[in-house]
């Protein structure tokens, strides 16, 4: 009790714990959100009753599981495994199909009363297309994250990682698209990638970029039985948790860097502490979502989280979010040779 009193004191001698709590709040295309932090899709998020949870949680928003045009019993299971250091899945984004999410947006969601995004992962750029189409027509749905990344669909490669692929699903989307939509991208790792995929993104009126989805075709071992901990696809899949999140606060960086003001970075990938929030925002995101700790935790991660991020935030002086987003330090005097 004593240090935590002692922690709170400035060096004015002013006592922190009279400040007003910290506002964790944001707004995700103008759509405000009481807490910054929400579930990524594919966490928690596929059936009614997950869904309801979420709404009824902390959380400022909640995702549905990406949807394809119909139900999708996804890869055979075993299929998600947690490890020490994360996560490793293949779900082949097992879904309840268009028309279920749809209904809960325009029957459940609206009486939950929290902003319901949907995200969407056809299987073809015309399966997109028309999800898009009748969601252009639907104002239950808050927002939708157009998935580009889904590194689990046997024979299917991930749309973001071609570029000139990815151009032209822009291209066909913004032709007729005008509610607020953003995209899911899977994880760069060089430069010249995050450059090119920035530009073609600038070129587009979408307000929003999650970054991470999960590093895709990982590979876990159990070294008892000399196996792959997962069934489909050879024991490949998506890694997700502790160990992202270096990989998803570089691209929640250089995209916050390289990107259009008009255009916000969600963060996503390693978050299970205030702190991790904390550092997704000071690199510049926008929002926090999260996906392995949900899934470990339940829904009631988000109270914590949001708890221990206030707490950070009220030691640190900080009121809200603007008061430290994107203001990471780095050493200005390097040689910009990258
Ligand atoms: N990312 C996705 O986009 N989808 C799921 N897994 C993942 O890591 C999935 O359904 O396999």
């Amino acid at each position: 009790m004593l240090s935590v009193i002692i922690t709170t004191l400035n060096f004015q001698g002013n006592s922190k714990l009279d400040m007003p709590s910290p506002d964790i709040s944001t707004q995700i295309a103008g759509i405000p959100l009481d807490n910054c932090l929400y579930n990524a899709s594919g966490a928690w998020c596929t059936s009614e009753q997950e869904l309801t949870d979420l709404a009824q949680s902390a959380a400022g928003a909640y995702i549905a599981k990406s949807t394809t045009i119909a139900y999708r019993a996804g890869n055979p299971k075993p299929r998600y495994v947690e490890t020490d250091w994360g996560t490793i899945n293949s779900m082949g984004l097992a879904n309840g199909g268009f028309d279920f999410y749809l209904s809960f947006a325009r029957e459940k969601a609206q009486q939950l009363g929290k902003p319901f995004f949907m995200s969407v992962a056809g299987l073809t750029l015309e399966n997109n297309l028309d999800m898009l189409r009748r969601l252009a027509q639907v104002d239950e749905v808050a927002g939708v994250e157009l998935n580009l990344s889904c590194p689990n669909l046997p024979g299917k490669p991930q749309t973001a990682y071609d570029f000139q692929r990815t151009e032209e699903v822009l291209h066909k989307v913004f032709k007729f698209y005008k509610r607020p939509i953003g995209v899911k991208l899977p994880p760069y790792f060089d430069i010249i990638h995050f450059e090119r995929m920035a530009e073609i993104l600038n070129s587009y009126p979408l307000q929003f970029v999650t970054c991470i989805n999960s590093i895709g075709n990982g590979l876990v071992i159990d070294i008892d039985k000399e196996a792959v901990v997962i069934k489909p696809k050879g024991g490949f899949g998506g890694i997700g948790g502790d160990f992202v999140k270096p990989t998803s606060l570089a691209n929640v960086r250089k995209f916050y860097e390289l990107l259009k003001p008009e255009i916000q970075v969600i963060g996503c990938g390693g978050v299970k502490s205030g702190q991790d929030a904390f550092e997704h925002i000071l690199c510049g995101a926008q929002a926090v979502q999260i996906g392995s700790c949900l899934m470990k935790e339940g829904a009631s991660c988000f109270d914590r989280i949001s708890s221990e991020l206030r707490a950070l935030m009220l030691e640190k002086g900080y009121q809200s979010l603007d008061d430290f987003r994107g203001k990471l330090k780095v050493n200005t005097d390097e040689e910009k040779g990258y």
